[in-house]
């Protein structure tokens, strides 16, 4: 076991007896904490070369491990649009990844998880990346849940002071000049990454070092205050590890990507002792991750176990993240709840992220919303030991590499899987695979070819057996999509759509790095005058501008109203209903002037 950080040991000593309801008002509390980019091979339990995750096999020791189990894309936006409904992203409209100047995001007529929850009388809360749109309402906050701590996209998708590590290497933020021009086109330079506490942003740039402690707490404050309320609470944990490393000093003795892999692994340990604290046996912890290893980052990626890809490496390119091979979207599962869910077991039944939706509502005796089909099931009896049964039929979207994004050329049929496309994925050599489109598909026969290596002979009896069964199984998931009642995401850019906190300095800065003071950013450019923050503890405010009458003419849970402050005069507040637990003044994060756009991470 790793030694706990002194913060932690303090926070858990905090925590212990404070939770005294084991379950509140009979509904299971659930946690589902989400990696970024994590290989098959990263969790020990799964593959025995990996030594740096002993939380999480302890996890899985007193828990469920399924090995079969799969996010419902491979790439960021449309894993996790997929996990909050349960749905594919040919249905629900996220088919690739948001940008920092998204309009748009996760569509508003689909519902979240986190709705559903809320609606059943859970406490909910989102800590972490999002990425799910930023803009308006499709931030968190306006998305099903009562808090939201965290970054609206991946962590290299903006400068920091301290940058993590990332290949190729970025520049911190710049500090004086206006002239920010990227001299690498991979990095984004000109707006510094946003750290949001609800609709606040209240540290831009983040400060990656302490990211990790800043989660847990948040973490922390937000289970003490379900439990205070006595309500049920629902935590969506998605973590910045693994898509590229945060520290930039990792112990001497470990590669960096092993040291990051250790903190994720201490964090989910911590997490875990936040749910027992509470009552062993009153909170189901979920872990599992958005997608697989991004292979072009090469020694700061994660490791694929055993799902090496090699009929695509043959031909070049990767097998990973964005890809449809196992490496892409196979990835780590445990599942943990005393006295609920078996220990020492591993589950061989095919599963998906899209099984959480269903699963949870069911758990919470709520009900699915209506007028839509789901591609997740409830899978509460694999959890519970009764069966191994889980999909027969499992599809697997174009997520960025080969193809239409969001379309289905991949699927799974029981053990066998076939693909229609394949390629166009870098890997850590430079090369992408060229796309290739294959009919009859390519299959195989991964019960004696997890490689995915030689697919089966055209000719052979096999194929020629399986083939008409992926046939029927491939028109029908198209046709029950077809006839769904789908949605389109908008993908529009605007960088008024830029969370920056000031304009007024470079990168979006909120104030000098040693500053803990407020400043009020008197704009010239016509825009409204904001206070931006550097420190938590004092409220957010929004000076009064068109934009408070405007915000108040919108559909939203949140109310805006003008008051007045002592030194800043009228102000445009707001105020959520109906939480009175939460805080009452939160700010709209403001707008930058015209910039250049980077490729999406
Ligand atoms: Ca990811």
């Amino acid at each position: 076991m790793g030694t706990p950080a002194p913060w932690s040991v303090l926070l858990l000593a905090v925590l212990v007896g404070l939770c005294t309801s084991p379950v509140a008002q009979g509904k299971p509390n659930f946690i589902v904490i989400l990696a970024d980019d994590l290989g098959w091979g990263d969790l020990g339990a799964n593959w025995a070369e990996t030594k740096e995750t002993p939380h999480l096999d302890e996890l899985a020791a007193e828990g469920t491990r399924f090995v079969d189990f799969h996010s419902a894309a491979s790439t960021c936006s449309p894993s996790r649009a997929s996990l909050l409904t349960g749905r594919l992203g040919v249905r629900n409209g996220v088919t690739h990844n948001f940008a920092i100047s998204s309009v748009g995001g996760l569509p508003l007529n689909e519902t979240t998880l986190a709705e559903v929850l809320r609606a059943a009388g859970y406490s909910t809360a989102a800590i972490g990346k999002w990425h799910l749109g930023h803009h308006g309402h499709h931030h968190p906050i306006f998305r099903g849940f009562d808090y939201y701590f965290g970054i609206p996209y991946s962590h290299d998708m903006g400068c920091t002071d301290t940058p993590g590590y990332n290949v190729p290497p970025c520049p911190p933020c710049p500090q004086h000049s206006a002239a920010t021009s990227p001299t690498n086109k991979d990095c984004y330079t000109d707006v510094a990454l946003p750290l949001f506490e609800n609709l606040t942003i209240i540290q831009q740039p983040v400060d990656l070092s302490s990211l990790v402690e800043q989660y847990m707490e948040a973490a922390a404050r937000f289970i003490q205050q379900a439990r205070d309320s006595s309500r049920p609470f629902f935590l969506y944990l998605a973590l910045a590890h693994m898509h590229v490393p945060l520290q930039i000093a990792p112990p001497p003795d470990r590669g960096i990507y092993g040291a990051a892999l250790r903190e994720m692994d201490a964090l989910v340990g911590h997490v875990k002792h936040l749910a027992d604290s509470c009552g062993k046996g009153s909170t189901l912890l979920w872990f599992t991750g958005d997608n697989g290893p991004w292979m072009q980052k090469c020694e700061l990626a994660g490791r694929l176990g055993p799902l090496l890809g090699a009929w695509q490496r043959a031909q070049g390119g990767s097998p990973a993240k964005q890809t449809t091979w196992e490496g892409g979207h196979r990835v780590p599962a445990l599942a943990y709840w005393p006295g609920h869910v078996p220990a020492k077991r591993s589950s061989h039944a095919m599963l998906s992220t899209l099984d959480v939706f269903p699963t949870l509502v069911a758990l919470a005796g709520a009900t699915l919303p209506p007028n839509r089909r789901f591609d997740g099931m409830d899978v509460s009896p694999v959890l519970f030991g009764l069966s191994d049964v889980g999909h027969k039929v499992l599809l697997h979207p174009n997520s960025g590499a080969a193809g239409k994004d969001g379309a289905v050329e991949a699927l799974r049929l029981a053990q066998y899987k076939a693909f229609y496309t394949t390629g166009g994925a870098k890997a850590c050599d430079g090369s992408i695979g060229p796309e290739e489109h294959h009919r009859p598909p390519l299959i195989f026969n991964l019960d004696r070819d997890i490689q995915e290596q030689e697919p089966l002979d055209v000719a052979s009896r096999e194929y020629q057996a399986v083939l008409p069964a992926i046939s029927r199984a491939y028109a029908q998931a198209l046709e029950d999509i077809a006839t769904d009642n789908t949605t389109v995401a908008d993908y529009s850019k605007d960088p008024a759509a830029v969370p920056c906190c000031s304009t007024q300095h470079v990168a979006c800065r909120c104030h000098a790095p040693t500053s803990h003071t407020a400043s009020l950013d008197q704009h010239t450019d016509g825009r409204a005058t904001r206070l931006c923050l550097s420190d938590r503890s004092l409220k957010p405010l929004l000076d009064e501008s068109p934009n408070c009458s405007a915000l108040r003419k919108q559909r939203s849970p949140v109310k805006f109203r003008t008051s007045k402050h002592p030194n800043q005069g009228s102000l445009c507040t707001t105020q959520r209903e109906p939480a009175p637990h939460q805080r009452a003044e939160q700010m709209q994060n403001t707008l930058l002037p015209a910039m250049e756009e980077k490729p999406e991470s």
